[in-house]
């Protein structure tokens, strides 16, 4: 396991993420922020229930909009290590990035593995290319090997799409509660079986290319009056910014100005300062070929 302490400095985390595809960062938040975001939560996990669609899990809980149930998820949300590692794994392919998706991921005793996939197989992107999203999975309870710790694939994300990986190319994660798991969605990876006899509860926080759709609309799953009491970088997070010139607007207003109640195009800049020239500067894409991919999900244990 890629593991470092609290007091890393941002960019070997980064580096280890961008090498390998993923890194965990040992007790990134303090015990008091873990006990505040399970206590926001605990409401919305005892009403969930278990039982979605293969890829979900059977004995899974799962929901999302956290931004709506849970002010003390906004600390892990805007953690400075986590924004540092996906500033580097983004940035050079947006003007600015956003969040993707926010959920629970709660696994009962006895669920199995889930299967191994790439997050990013939502778009029509061949692997390997320039990482799409950035993921977190904060451990809210202790990750072990037995109780379906994440299992990660490291260096796939440089994988072309045909290949497929071992079970000895696999690691699982194992990280007390209040560490985080930080990987590309361009690696291969997959909850891990729970044959402990307490379930495992994990928050995950994605963050995406700014030009890419958010898996998870936030526009819908936090309401306006919540979305305006909101700290500026988090409105931002969201998508309340524009991710280009002229990216992302309403009626022709900048769409954190149209949340603050502004509705004249002239009172509002689609165009900010340097805008142009950071996308400009961005690393392009090349798109050379079209390809059709293999299965996106491999069914296996880890050895
Ligand atoms: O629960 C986990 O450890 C990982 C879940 C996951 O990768 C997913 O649902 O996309
Ligand atoms: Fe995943």
């Amino acid at each position: 396991m890629n593991e470092y302490g609290p007091d890393t400095h941002p960019s070997d985390a980064a580096a280890a993420v961008t090498r390998d595809g993923y890194a965990v960062v040992r007790d990134a938040i303090d015990d008091d922020t873990v006990a505040a975001v399970a206590a926001d939560l605990q409401p919305f996990l005892d009403a969930a229930h278990t039982g979605h669609e293969e890829f979900m899990g059977s004995l899974t809980k799962r929901f999302g909009a956290l931004i709506a149930k849970s002010t003390a998820v906004q600390a892990l949300i805007m953690h400075p290590l986590v924004l540092a590692v996906a500033d580097h794994a983004l940035l050079p392919s947006c003007a600015a990035y956003r969040l993707h998706y926010t959920g629970v991921m709660h696994l009962e005793p006895g669920e199995r593995q889930q299967v191994l996939h790439r997050d990013t197989s939502v778009y029509p992107f061949a692997n390997p290319c320039p990482p799409l999203t950035v993921a977190t999975m904060w451990a809210i309870s202790d990750f072990t090997r037995q109780n379906g710790g994440t299992r990660v694939c490291p260096g796939s994300h440089r994988w072309p799409n045909e290949r497929v990986p071992s079970r000895s190319e696999l690691v699982a994660t194992e990280m007390p509660a209040g560490s985080v798991l930080i990987y590309l969605g361009n690696t291969i990876h997959g909850g891990g079986s729970n044959r402990s006899d307490r379930s495992r509860t994990g928050v995950a926080l994605h963050y995406s290319l700014g030009w890419l759709r958010q898996e998870e609309n936030q526009y819908l799953a936090v309401p306006q009056e919540v979305a305006r009491t909101l700290p500026d970088e988090l409105q931002e997070l969201m998508g309340y910014s524009l991710g280009s010139a002229n990216f992302g607007f309403v009626d022709h207003v900048a769409p954190k100005d149209y949340l603050h109640g502004v509705r004249d195009p002239s009172d509002s800049d689609l165009s900010p300062a340097g805008m142009s020239e950071r996308v400009d500067a961005l690393e392009r894409f090349h798109v050379s070929h079209t390809a059709r991919g293999p299965a996106r999900h491999y069914d296996m244990d880890i050895d």
